[in-house]
């Protein structure tokens, strides 16, 4: 059996930041899919790029798939993911995507993969799941819920970009209400306080802060106030490429190198239960990242702007003690077989995977069936009262509710 491609269309929709956001679809073998791209602020240099015209609009790159990739695409078989995604990168050629933008490639990539997977008559995730062998982490994911905005999501907030609660149930419905009741406790605590707060891109509260521990000190008051202690632990997006500069890292007003960072996360590790960090170092600076690792051996050091979703990236990482787990964004690398190759890779050094969403997001919750098709260690999707962050875990409680 094959599936024809027939059809690639592509459109011009709105993200949660109210830019503008690609709709892929894809009509194949009688099937059809689709996928909403969504859009990073805090991006990994060495990550895709986007194509968009000048003022932020896609117009580029909605030729770029009607007038090429289309046309390159036609009459072959969707369920042959990988062959389509060695034409996607044929057809752009460059390394990080920059011709026709890793928004555009990923676009059709994904869209394919659910045109095959509903032209057979199969759940997603069970497509995915022949499309690559990915050993399991969990039965369900982690949810990694960030209540607390900073950095490039926020005016206003903390140097540090997240401030998470991450919850421990394995049934994600039970995980889910417990996020939602922290969060509560959190808007319901700083309205007690008076203290004033705004939202960040990510559904976040965002409030000024006087130094790194601020956050992180609220964030456990209010875990504290919903009576989570034993339901949650908390984690860390330092994003720390965002406030880091001519050897410099400037956190909260204050300058600090390596060693002195360093002894900074060794306090809040000490003061909190703070089990997950992603990116405390410069994307850079592997070497940092694995002396961190060795001597903090019960926290989940975690690479994103590190790893970019690029399978050689993670092998590095993995065989030096960097990281225990990895971001996975698909439109981080640009393909879906990329994104496969990265998990894998991510697996055979022992490390695990985390779907994530993108600061800029679209209602499409792919990452959730993604989360689910291989059990990957957890799913970070901002906070439960943002729509687009919502429909993630939605999506993820609807898969388990079906098992
Ligand atoms: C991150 C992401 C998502 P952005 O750094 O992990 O939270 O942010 O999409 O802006 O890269
Ligand atoms: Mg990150």
């Amino acid at each position: 059996m094959s599936a024809c491609i027939e059809n690639i269309e592509a459109f011009q929709i709105e993200d949660s930041r109210k830019r503008p956001a690609l709709r892929v679809v894809v009509r194949a073998g009688g099937g059809e899919g689709s996928f909403d791209v969504p859009s990073g602020a805090s991006t990994g240099s060495r990550e895709a790029r986007e194509l968009r015209d000048p003022d932020g609009g896609l117009t580029k790159a909605m030729r770029c798939i009607t007038e090429e990739i289309a046309p390159a695409l036609f009459g072959r078989d969707a369920e042959k993911q990988r062959l389509i995604d060695e034409t996607l990168l044929a057809l752009d050629g460059t390394p990080l995507k920059e011709r026709m933008g890793g928004n555009s490639l990923i676009g059709v990539s994904v869209a394919v993969a659910r045109a095959a997977a509903s032209a057979r008559g199969v759940p997603l995730s069970t497509h995915l799941r022949e499309l690559a062998d990915i050993p399991r982490s969990r039965h369900a994911p982690h949810l990694f819920v960030n209540l607390i905005n900073g950095g490039k999501h926020a005016e206003g907030g903390s140097s540090i970009q997240e401030h998470q609660i991450v919850t421990l149930d394995e049934d994600p419905r039970v995980a889910f209400a417990t996020a939602e009741r922290v969060e509560r406790a959190l808007h319901e605590l700083l309205t007690e306080e008076g203290r004033p707060f705004t939202m960040g891109d990510e559904g976040g509260v965002v409030f000024p802060v006087t130094d790194a521990s601020t956050a992180f000190e609220v964030l456990f008051r209010a875990v504290q106030k919903a009576g989570a202690e034993k339901e949650v632990v908390l984690g860390s997006d330092m994003a720390a490429s965002s406030f880091f500069g001519n050897g410099t890292y400037t956190l909260c007003g204050s300058s600090y190198d390596t060693a002195q960072l360093s002894e900074q996360y060794h306090q809040l590790i000490q003061r909190y239960p703070l089990t997950f960090i992603e990116d405390p170092f410069d994307e850079n600076d592997v070497p940092a990242f694995a002396a961190f690792q060795a001597a903090h051996p019960g926290v989940v050091v975690i690479g994103d702007d590190l790893t970019t979703t690029t399978a050689s990236a993670i092998t590095e990482a993995g065989t030096k003690g960097a990281i225990q787990a990895v971001i996975i964004k698909p439109n981080q690398v640009g393909t879906l077989s990329e994104t496969l190759a990265a998990m894998q890779a991510a697996r055979v050094e022992g490390v695990h995977c985390i779907m994530s969403h993108r600061s800029g997001e679209t209602m499409d919750a792919f990452i959730a069936d993604m989360a689910y098709a291989y059990g990957t260690l957890g799913l970070k999707a901002g906070a439960p009262s943002a729509r687009e962050r919502a429909v993630k875990y939605q999506r993820l409680i609807e898969l388990y509710g079906n098992h």
